[in-house]
């Protein structure tokens, strides 16, 4: 092997923009050595039980565990308009030139369609429903609006994998989200087995922050939405969080969703099944946590991954 070989390419020649962190950064990632584990800063749950529609003991389970699982949230119906846009978008093949489109690495399978809810009518009635936003502005304790939306394809036999991360490990250090005060939201187009590749997360890992090794190359998205290698945690930090917190994954059929907490960490394996696991996934951010420059000290990501333009609420129609 040569030299260098197998090292993360654009991330191991990469010059860091800023050699110590901003003032106004409580969570430093990526200054070159890698971290020890830290402490989050922030609260988990922001609303209150009057606010419903989530009552005292799921708030209480959301804080403690980072994430709350429902089996028929949605009614399979109600996802059946955004599957058959699936297929169709799967199908184009002019689609996947587009800067939204995530292409697998190997193979000309779609793996990921960003701002979904900018592009497709179902996608967008999907993001805007009603039973999610009340939820993620309960939980969030204001308005919201949608910071990330994509279509994550999980083909079957070869579907990849996502490595373990913590989303807002990125969105603070690339898109500059100040503070934990967003979440994801997983919407199940096809059922989530445990044997087709399903979300795994570490329940209660969200009370922590793992600060990872390495400099962000400039264009990092380009390579780590396909495979991430940077902005994970090295393999110490991820053994410890798994010894204090276990494994689990919530599984369900075509409309069961999942709200998981911007910090929780989590990935899925690889789908050798040949039952696909399609998901859509919503980013709900905080209207009083809006970006400001990427803490890494880079140009943002495009708004297409990130948000940073049209901070209009999503209205509970
Ligand atoms: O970089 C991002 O924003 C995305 N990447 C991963 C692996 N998860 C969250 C997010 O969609
Ligand atoms: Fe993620």
């Amino acid at each position: 092997m040569m030299a260098g070989e197998g090292m993360t390419g654009m991330g191991a020649t990469a010059q860091p923009v800023l050699s110590s962190p901003r003032a106004d950064d409580r969570y430093p990632s990526r200054f070159g050595a890698r971290g020890l584990i830290k402490d989050r800063h922030d609260p988990v749950v922001w609303g209150t039980p009057e606010q419903g529609p989530l009552c005292d003991s799921q708030l209480l389970f959301y804080a403690g565990n980072g994430y709350l699982h429902f089996d028929a949230l949605l009614a399979p119906a109600e996802v059946q308009s955004c599957l058959e846009a699936l297929s169709q978008l799967r199908a184009d093949e002019a689609l996947k030139q587009a800067d939204e489109a995530v292409i697998e690495p190997g193979s000309r399978e779609l793996r990921s369609l960003f701002a979904v809810h900018q592009s497709n009518a179902a996608l967008k009635a999907l993001c805007q429903h009603p039973k999610l936003v009340a939820i993620a502005q309960q939980l969030l304790g204001s308005e919201v609006y949608i910071h990330q939306s994509r279509i994550n394809y999980k083909g079957g036999f070869r579907g990849k994998e996502f490595y373990w991360h913590s989303d807002f490990e990125t969105w603070h250090v690339e898109d500059g989200v100040p503070a934990m005060r967003l979440l994801s939201c997983s919407i199940a187009l096809t059922a989530n087995t445990p044997y087709n590749g399903p979300l795994m997360l570490l329940p209660g890992s969200h009370q922590r922050y793992v600060p990872c090794a390495g400099v962000t190359p400039q264009d990092h998205y380009r390579a780590s939405l396909k495979q991430q290698e940077l902005g994970v945690p090295d393999d110490d930090a991820l053994a410890r969080l798994v010894q204090d917190f276990g494994i689990t994954a919530p599984t369900g059929l075509a409309g069961s969703v999942t709200f998981f907490d911007c910090n929780v960490m989590h990935g899925s394996s690889s789908n050798i099944t040949p039952l696909p696991r399609s998901n859509v996934f919503v980013v709900y951010n905080s209207l009083h946590n809006t970006p400001v420059a990427p803490f890494c000290g880079l140009p943002p990501r495009p708004n297409f991954i990130a948000e940073r333009r049209d901070f209009t609420p999503v209205a509970l129609r």
